[in-house]
């Protein structure tokens, strides 16, 4: 039985990048949203084997250490000429500095030695896992996918992450170069988002949220 999120929420992230979508993602919303980084909570070891377990581990982490309802994301661009990667260790490419540049070129260089010069050859895609787990251990699991290619060089400087080097199937700028609203926006039709985060955001907006207004 599913259940109506109201009043405030923990957002078990540290990444600002990722808050700052959430955040964007949940103001129609009567939510009051506070994150783990801004609550100094601890970045729990992310030991899944799947998006969905990591973002597990990171929101009952959070809804044990607040006391509070807890959202998780947990995300990746999987690229399949590289079998997948950099996927459940998009993070971890970036380094203990959290610096893309590097672990973009990585990507690159990575296709580069398996050939993979056409846009077909360059088929990727990103998910994201979004978890909402309550303190009586009541969770439930929303994800989300937008499927397109790699390009080099990187572009555009909006977002964060991978965001520059992704181009959605369907358009011709990348995230980087998109506006937010672009990129994670809801559609006031109700048709699909763009992103892999708003895709599973709409899902969880439709089972778990009411817009202020209805109140
Ligand atoms: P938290 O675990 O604290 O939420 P994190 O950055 O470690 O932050 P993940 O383990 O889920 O988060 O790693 C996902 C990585 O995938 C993230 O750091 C980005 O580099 C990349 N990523 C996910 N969503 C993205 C997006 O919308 N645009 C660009 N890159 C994205």
């Amino acid at each position: 039985m599913s259940r109506t999120l109201s009043g405030k929420l923990v957002i078990a992230t540290h990444n600002k990048g990722k808050l700052a979508e959430m955040r964007e993602l949940l103001a129609p919303y009567g939510v009051e949203a506070i994150s783990a980084g801004e609550l100094n909570l601890p970045e729990p070891d992310e030991t899944g084997f799947m998006f969905s377990e990591n973002a597990a581990i990171k929101s009952r982490a959070a809804a044990k250490a607040t006391g509070l309802p807890a959202l998780a994301d947990d995300s990746g661009v999987c690229v399949d000429a590289l079998d997948g990667a950099p996927g459940l260790f998009s993070a971890n490419w970036a380094g203990p500095g959290k610096n893309f540049a590097p672990a973009m070129e990585r990507v690159e260089k990575e296709l580069q030695m398996r050939e993979a010069t056409t846009p077909e050859q360059r088929r990727a895609h990103f998910v994201s896992a979004l978890i909402v787990t309550w303190p009586d251990g009541h969770e439930e699991l929303f994800e989300g996918r937008v499927f397109g290619r790699v390009v080099w060089p990187p572009r555009g400087t909006n977002g964060f992450g991978y965001d520059p080097m992704f181009l959605p199937d369907g358009h011709q700028r990348t995230f980087g170069e998109m506006s937010a609203e672009e990129k994670h926006g809801l559609p006031a039709d109700g048709s699909e988002a763009l992103s892999h985060r708003a895709r599973a955001f709409q899902k969880l907006a439709r089972a778990l949220l009411r817009a202020k207004t209805d109140a």
